[in-house]
Parts: structure tokens; sequence; C-alpha cells
């Protein structure tokens, strides 16, 4: 079944969840069929997951389609045809929902509506994620943790790759490698560290292996139309797959997931469930039981990746339902975000891949999809010392923050790559820390109302022209405050468009009007980011992670004036840990700006939990220094002070001459305060 429509000249699409190519996806078509992708190309389609839903933009308006079509589909935006943009499911049946907004963030919005937002994460999972296929055994995994704390390179999480298994099998450890793994587990714990182990649907048909025997007497597997169970080769050997559309499969699944999580770990990776098997085909006739309305492959099999990781993000809270996981998957469908975050696949150490990246995390967010990221570093081939670099100043300013690498290439942890990357590394990742109230609070949002996290600059200036033009198309905001503006390899200078309004260079808070490009700076030790004038920035003092380090004492909230109407930042906090906020044990507040008044507020609205600063630390950027009317409460002057985001890096290499950009805001405004959270605060930023 198909549906054609016009194509109108001006009309620009984006959306469609993972695809590579141009945002804009006119001019192009697409197949959705999960795939695993081994280093794809950066025009490679389809890939592992398959989210059929786009954003028209033209003239008279713009319009969300969300194509409900489990199964393979294509959809063409103009691809041979100067007339028609189509789209073709398998099947008899075509359902499809046309979504109204008025702007793509109400599309979005409405989307989200319609498949879910994303639960609120646990903090630790938007801290720095380390993985390696594979680290083993015991003693090199505890030798990376130990390394981050000895460097002082925060981090959260180490992942176990498959080499942990026995013999590849899930659900089982390698006691060889792994001797006592709940030691290892704890003594990672002790480092401030969870573990994350992959984990792949395959189970290998083997008498005596628990998985298998309990598969079987519930009959929990795909079949063939004959009532066989559907077998194919994968990392054990011969595997079956379960039917996770079965409510008595996902039973069984919860129950495996349940008693694995209480090795004591901190999340799970779905791996390999496009699903994937050696010779990468599964034959269509195959079926699904839909809880008794069977399904064939071919009408189904992009949903597979999302019901597997929805029956173990189930099996997690069932283990322990007051903690919070992280739940991580490859192959997606739309509405997954209810159930795990999303990585790229297997691409590849270049910096075409490195954009590329960028482009995916910035299309799931556009397709409901907020935290997704990709293997930092690259997973296939090596990055060189600069790829790293900047891959990894980049990756700070994606939700989802992992380096990942394949088995047999070199090591690709923050200090791999010399002492000056390390340094590099180290100011990004304490960054990304130091952002963490900012962070949390956005990705509260998006749990809120689906309000993607990395945007596009189109769902913040729907309007401007400029912002379609695909030589920006690799810029995006991370939050409605930072402007990233993505550098390739061997560029020192890059172009930079900045949309309508007033923006600051983060590091030293510079004022650059905006409808216009400029050529800023980029060499590999500082990634263009700009501060939106009219917005705020919450950060706090740096820590090495969320699970032992103790919270900061202070806070701060960098103000950057300029804004042309009122906003608002809702600043949100909680243990970020347990799932006491759905019972009320959290903090809401509004940090908004009046614009008829030139007033500065913090408003609580919800005060049920301490956050436990005691002081609050306020920067005022943009106003001038002899402004008169800036007091603080007790009518106190601000003093002037200098701020740095980033620390200079050390001159270690003799060849690579870091030049000194003096990165540091100079003359900023700032007042201390004692901070009472439940009260209410008032700037007034006065007349000049
Ligand atoms: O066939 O578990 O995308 O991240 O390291 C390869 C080994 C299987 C593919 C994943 C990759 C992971 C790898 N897996």
């Amino acid at each position: 079944m198909s549906n054609y429509r016009v194509l109108r000249e001006e009309e620009k699409i984006y959306g469609l969840g993972e695809k590579t190519g141009d945002m804009n996806r006119k001019g192009k078509s697409y197949v959705h069929w999960n795939t695993d992708h081994f280093a794809y190309g950066v025009d490679t389609d389809p890939l592992y997951s398959s989210i059929p839903f786009f954003i028209g933009v033209n003239h008279s308006g713009h319009y969300g389609i969300f194509v409900e079509a489990p199964g393979r589909s294509l959809f063409n935006f103009g691809a041979s045809s100067h007339r028609l943009q189509y789209f073709t499911v398998e099947g008899k049946i075509l359902d499809y929902y046309f979504i109204f907004g008025e702007h793509p963030l109400d599309i979005l919005q409405n989307f989200s509506m319609l498949t879910g937002t994303l639960p609120l994460p646990p903090k630790w999972a938007l801290g720095y994620q380390q993985s390696r296929y594979s680290y083993y055994p015991d003693y090199v995994v505890m030798d990376v943790a130990k390394t981050f704390r000895q460097k002082k390179i925060p981090a959260d999480v180490i992942y176990l790759d498959i080499h942990y298994m026995d013999s590849n099998k899930a659900f089982t450890w390698d006691l060889v490698r792994f001797p006592d793994p709940t030691r290892l587990i704890n003594d990672l714990k002790k480092l401030g560290f969870k573990v994350i182990t992959i984990l792949d649907p395959g189970i290998k048909n083997e008498k005596g292996y628990l998985p298998c025997d309990s598969g079987l007497k519930k009959d929990v597997f795909i079949k063939y139309p004959d009532g066989e169970n559907y077998a194919a080769n994968v990392w054990p050997g011969p595997c079956f797959f379960p039917d996770y559309s079965k409510d008595a499969t996902r039973k069984w699944w919860r129950d495996l997931i349940a008693k694995w999580m209480r090795n004591g770990l901190g999340g799970l990776c779905n791996d390999m469930n496009e699903p994937a098997s050696w010779g990468q085909t599964t034959p269509e006739l195959v079926e699904m039981d839909f809880d008794g309305h069977p399904r064939a492959h071919n009408e189904s099999r992009n949903v597979y990746g999302a019901l597997m990781a929805r029956a173990s993000s189930e099996g997690m809270q069932k283990a322990f339902p007051d903690r919070r996981f992280f739940n991580l998957t490859r192959a997606a469908y739309a509405g997954s975000q209810r159930h795990a975050a999303v990585w790229t696949g297997d691409n590849v150490a270049s910096a075409e891949y490195m954009m590329l990246g960028i482009r995916m995390v910035n299309s799931f967010s556009l397709s409901g999809i907020s935290f997704a990221g990709f293997d930092m570093g690259g997973f296939f081939g090596e990055s060189d010392a600069e790829l790293y670099a900047r891959w990894i100043s980049l990756a700070a300013f994606t939700p989802l923050f992992r380096g990942h690498s394949i088995i047999n290439s070199r090591s690709s942890e923050p200090w791999s790559f010399g002492e000056a990357v390390e340094d590099i590394a180290r100011n990004y990742i304490g960054l990304r820390y130091r952002l963490m109230p900012y962070i949390y609070s956005c990705i509260y949002k998006a749990t809120q109302d689906g309000t993607p996290f990395c945007r596009p600059l189109m769902i913040d200036f729907p309007q401007d022209e400029q912002v379609y033009d695909v030589r920006w198309q690799n810029q995006y905001l991370f939050g409605p405050s930072l402007l990233i503006i993505p550098a390739m390899t061997g560029q020192a200078f890059t172009e930079v468009y900045l949309p309508p309004g007033l923006w600051y260079d983060l590091y030293t808070s510079l004022q650059f009007p905006g409808g216009r490009t400029y050529i800023v700076p980029s060499p590999r030790d500082r990634l263009p980011v700009f501060v939106k004038g009219g917005s705020v920035l919450l950060m706090q003092s740096l820590t090495q992670n969320f699970s032992l380090d103790k919270r900061t004492s202070q806070v701060e909230l960098h103000y950057y004036d300029g804004a042309i109407t009122d906003f608002v930042f809702q600043w949100y906090d909680d243990d970020g840990i347990s799932n006491a906020f759905k019972e009320g044990a959290y903090y809401l507040g509004n940090i908004q700006y009046n614009h008829k008044k030139n007033t500065l507020e913090i408003v609580p609205l919800h005060n049920q939990y301490p956050m436990g600063y005691r002081r609050l630390r306020l920067f005022i950027n943009g106003l001038r220094k002899d402004a008169k009317t800036i007091y603080n409460k007790i009518g106190v002057r601000a003093p002037v002070q200098t701020y740095r985001f980033k620390e200079p890096v050390s001159n270690f290499d003799p060849l690579y001459q870091p030049i000194d950009y003096t990165d540091e805001v100079k003359d900023v405004l700032a007042f201390d305060l004692h901070f009472q959270q439940g009260r209410s605060y008032v700037w007034s930023l006065g007349s000049v």
C-alpha cells in the first residue's frame, strides 16, 4: 500500500531517525528494514533503527507524518520524481497519522503524546561512559577504572562486552576471565563505577543451558509458520530468537533479566536486536505472535529490537522497583524512547563519521528519541590524536556520552593519545560534569513534553531560511542555551552561522550579533560553542562521578543578557538514582526573565528535595560593568570576576603549540549569596 502526495518545490523534509546523508531528506529515498551494517558508510541505508516519522516544512506551514509501519517500508521524497513524495508499506493496511503543529517543536511534542517520552534516566547515565569490545579479564577492567580516578578524569560507567560471557551465551559468565563477578562489580562500585553488560537476544540451542531449556518449555521463540522454532547462527552458534511480541516471552525474559541484574549491574546494552545473524537475512515467512495475532517477518521486523528493549527494561524494574537503570539498544522503532537510549551502531573512525554521527543524533532527536549517541572515537578503524580530541569534545555535548571501539584496535581511553589530548579530554568531560544541573534539567524537560535535548537549528529558529542551508546542517543546540559548532579535523578556523539574536562565545563571553556568519578559531583544543543571549546555564563544581561524590555545596547560575521577550528555564533536581521523584521528592523551580521589568527571578514551584546547595553564585554576562543598579539583596555592588569554562592545555608537545586564545571570561559581574532553595529571588537588571 502506498500514499502519494505532491512535493512542493520549496518543501524540506526532516526526520526518519537513524538515516545517513544530509539532514534534509528531500530528493532521496529510504528503506526501513532494521539492519546490522558493520562499518556502514556515510550514505548506507538502511541501518539498525526504523522510525517512520518525518516533518515537512514548507511556506504554508509545517506538518508531521507518522506511518505506523513496523514492517518493511519505503519513503521517497522526490528521488526520481519532480512531482511526488510517497511512502509504501508492506501488507494490506496503511495506517498513518497526520500531525499538525505550528512549528516543528509543536509537532514533535504532539508526536510524543502519541508515542511517549523517555523516562528520567539516573544521573550517572548522563556522565561519561567508557566501553570497549572488550575489556577482559577482570583486572583489566579494574585497571581502566582506577586510571580514570588516578588521572582525575570523571567517569561513571564501564562496559563489559561479549568476552565476559561463557562461550558468548547470554546470562552466563566466563569464569576464567571473570572468576568472581560479584566481587569485581563491588570493587568497581567502590570506585564509583556502574557496570553495564552487553546482551544479545539469541539464545543458544543447547541442552542443559537454562535459558534454552526454560525457553523451549515455555514456548517463547519465533517460529516458522509450520510451528518449528526458527534458528540461525550468531556468536554462540545456532540460536533461537525470543518472540518478544508474546506476553509469555516477555515474562520469561523479565525473570531472566531480573536475576541477571541482581549481579549488581547498573544497566544493559541490547545488541544484535535487528535481529542480526550470520548471513544477515531472516526468512520473511517466520512469524511473531503479537499475542495471538501473528504477523510475518516482513510486516513486523522493525519492532523486534524495540520489543526486546522494552522487555529488558521491564526486567530491570522488576529486579529493583525503586531504582533507575540505564537501558541502551542498537535497534529501535518509533516510541523506543520509552524503554531505552539508542546508539548508532558500528561507525568508523574518521572525521566524516564524526559529523555524520552528530546528524544522526540530531535526526533521532527529530524523531522522538532524545537520548542517543555514537561510539565516540569510532568503532571500526582508529582515530589519531587530533580526531580523538575533537570527537571527545563534541561528544561531551551529546546526550549519550560514550567511548567505544572494536576488538584488536588501539586503546582509545581519554589518556591513550598523549598528554595534550588527555588534557583536552579532562577539560571537556569536566565541563560536562560541571554542566550537570543544566543537562539534568534539559533531559527532565524531554521527559515531560518531548522537547528534544539536542536539536537542529530548525527547532528553535524555524522561520529563518538560513537554518535549512546544508552548510549549517551540523550545527545544533544542546538544550535551549548552547549552540555547538562541530569542527572538522585540520581546520584551525571554522565558518559558523549564528541565527538572529545575540550570541556569546562560551569561553570568553565576547558578544556576536546573530543573523550572519563568522569565521571563528577551532584548534583541536577548542570546540566552538556559543551561548544564546537571553538564556541561562546552571553549573556545579567538578565531581568525579555521580554515585559516590558528595554533592557540591555551590551552584552557579550564568545569565546571558539579550532576550527580546520573556523566557523561562525549568530547573529540576532530585536524588538522581531512585524513583522517589515519582512520589514527589524533587525540586522544580522556574528561572525566568521578565522583559518588561528587566528582572531575573528564581521561583520555586515544588520544593520536596533538598539539593544541598548552600551558596549560589550568579554570573551576569552582557551588562556593562558600570551598570549601576545591579545590587544583591543586601545592596552590595557586584564585584567583577574572571571565569574559566576550560583550562589551558599544557604545552607537552614541541610539535604542537597550543595557541593561547585567552579563553577566559573577563569582567563578568558575580554575586555570591547564601542560597535557600525554598525562597524566591529577584534581581533587577536595571537600567544602564
Ligand atoms: O557482531 O559485542 O555494535 O558495539 O562491541 C558484533 C561486540 C557485535 C556489535 C556492536 C558493538 C559490539 C560488538 N557487537
